[in-house]
């Protein structure tokens, strides 16, 4: 598997370093997130005793590329996909990026509200929507008319049903200038590697090490691929 290779492709590529300190905002948004209580699973903030999700991981990730100059979020295309909370959105909305979070129909209400909730305290950067996107369907052209320069989405490879229709929104969603990530726990190794042969055939995977991740947030237990469309 081509691992470890495309994050440096990334970074040279995006070489412009605009760093951002964002740490002040980011405890707002911990702070204010109302709905954490029951999008967390362990305590928020106590490093090391705690099993940080994958979204937690995902998002810290982004802030910490682009305070390290690795990645340029500002004014970029971001979809997310299966947002659930909409925290990994919110943080790249926080970075600057024009970010459009994507869910089932049935969970854009309390999507919307945790938009609402969490982004009003804050001075805003970026921008943020929500939209239905079920994997498998066609997406809204708001979501690809332009592609997008990103995709997110943390979690979301966890029922093998549903691997072939999230393959096909990604490829929907690719163009030749959109990245990738994609946050996952590795409860079910059986259902990862299946999705990472199937994502195989269209697109080029790399694994993002841990030596790029936001320090104080690590976790065994995660993983973060980049993917680009072949
Ligand atoms: C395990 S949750 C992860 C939520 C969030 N990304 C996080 O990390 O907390 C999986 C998410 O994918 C969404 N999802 C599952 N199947 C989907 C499908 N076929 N199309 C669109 N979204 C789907 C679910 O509604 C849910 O929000
Ligand atoms: C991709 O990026 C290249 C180089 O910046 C640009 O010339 C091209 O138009 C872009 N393609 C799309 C589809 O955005
Ligand atoms: C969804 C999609 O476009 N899948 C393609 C992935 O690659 C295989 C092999 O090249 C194609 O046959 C599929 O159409």
């Amino acid at each position: 598997m081509v691992l470890l290779t495309w994050i440096i492709h990334i970074s040279a590529q995006m070489a412009s370093a605009l760093a951002c300190a964002f740490s002040n905002d980011w405890f707002l948004v911990l702070n204010s997130f109302e709905i954490l209580d029951f999008c967390f699973k362990g305590t928020p903030g106590v490093t090391g005793a705690v099993m940080w999700d994958s979204g937690v991981v995902l998002g810290k990730f982004l802030e910490h590329a682009v305070d390290s100059g690795m990645l340029v979020l500002q004014g970029k295309k971001i979809v997310e996909l299966g947002s659930g909370c909409g925290l990994v959105g919110c943080i790249a909305t926080l970075l600057g990026s024009e970010v459009i979070v994507t869910d089932l129909p049935d969970r854009l209400r309390l999507l919307r509200k945790n938009i609402e909730t969490n982004m009003k305290h804050v001075s805003l950067r970026g921008s943020v929507t929500a939209t239905e996107l079920t994997w498998g369907e066609d997406p809204d052209p708001e979501l690809i008319d332009p592609k997008p320069d990103f995709v997110i989405g943390s979690d979301v490879v966890y029922s093998e049903g549903a691997v072939v229709d999230l393959l096909e929104t990604l490829m929907q969603l690719s163009g030749p200038n959109t990245t990738i990530f994609l946050a996952g726990e590795l409860r079910n190794d059986a259902i990862l590697e299946y999705f990472l042969e199937a994502a195989m055939d269209n697109f080029t995977i790399g694994r993002v090490e841990q030596t790029l991740w936001h320090p104080d947030y690590c976790s065994n237990r995660v993983v973060i691929y980049v993917l680009v469309k072949k």
